[in-house]
């Protein structure tokens, strides 16, 4: 209760920002985007979704909060278009609550319009559970407007859920983000995580997916990955998340 609270007043005051994590091409090296990460400016320190849980679970701050990170996301994305800046697309979570409202893709896509950038700079990242929990036609239908317009799909935290091949072939999948909890062990060769990463990558290959490891935080890990032709790299190996202002500092040493 306090924590939905605070949220509202983090809404009214206007503390709630996007962190800016990298994500780097493995095949080139570039920066080819960011996910944006919620965060919370609350007396003198950054909450983080974690500790916020309790106001992501009520369906109105919830889908409050998405609003509010697309609008931020988008006024960054036009400050790097006026630089110049080339930053790929940004990707942004949704809730299951986004989808819970039959009107998501439409505010995603009047957000855009409005604003004058084009919905290939977006990235929407869904979980499993949206998948399994909402009723499917109507995420399906949401998801293919937005697929449609340019919008990519990503599906995330995969290999956690359930019937998760499925999936792949009812929804407009793009992307898969390997789960981090997969990542941990894979340099140990042999390892189960190993076997089941590399699976997932020929799949999404043989799919023509995109795929992102999520959490690499060491080299080896990073090299294991590359070799077996993962496509996008994200953790604390490549960068922390962080605020606009250092993300705009990256992509102009980048650029
Ligand atoms: O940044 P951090 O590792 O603390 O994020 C924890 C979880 O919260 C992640 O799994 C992420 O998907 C989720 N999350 C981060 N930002 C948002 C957001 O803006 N909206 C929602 N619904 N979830 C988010
Ligand atoms: O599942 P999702 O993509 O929403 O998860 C993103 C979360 O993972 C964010 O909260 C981010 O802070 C966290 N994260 C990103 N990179 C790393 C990493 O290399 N290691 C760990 N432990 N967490 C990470
Ligand atoms: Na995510």
């Amino acid at each position: 209760i306090q924590m939905l609270y605070d949220a509202r007043e983090a809404l009214r005051h206007d503390r709630i920002v996007p962190f800016y994590q990298p994500k780097i091409s493995f095949h080139t090296g570039e920066c080819v985007g960011f996910e944006a990460l919620l965060r919370w400016h609350h007396e003198q320190v950054f909450r983080t979704p974690d500790e916020i849980a309790a106001a992501l679970s009520d369906p109105g701050t919830s889908t409050q909060i998405t609003d509010r990170i697309l609008d931020k996301v988008i006024g960054d994305i036009l400050a790097w278009e006026a630089e110049g800046l080339r930053f790929g697309r940004v990707a942004v979570n949704s809730s299951t609550h986004d989808f819970s409202r039959g009107d998501f893709a439409e505010r995603i896509l009047t957000r855009l319009e409005r604003a004058g950038v084009a919905a290939h700079r977006i990235e929407l990242e869904v979980t499993e559970s949206v998948l399994t929990e909402q009723l499917s036609t109507s995420v399906e239908s949401t998801l293919r407007t937005l697929s449609d317009a340019g919008v990519t799909i990503a599906l995330d935290d995969f290999g956690t859920g359930y019937a998760s091949l499925t999936h792949l072939k009812q929804f407009p999948v793009d992307v898969l983000k390997i789960d981090r909890s997969f990542i941990e062990q894979i340099d140990l060769r042999e390892s189960e995580d190993a076997m089941i990463v590399r699976t997932i990558l020929d799949l999404a290959k043989r799919l023509g997916i995109l795929t992102v490891a999520e959490g690499i935080e060491t080299a080896s890990q990073a090299r294991a990955l590359a070799q077996w032709d993962c496509d996008v790299a994200q953790g604390y190996l490549f960068g922390r998340p962080t605020d606009a202002e250092a993300a705009t500092r990256l992509l102009q040493n980048w650029n």
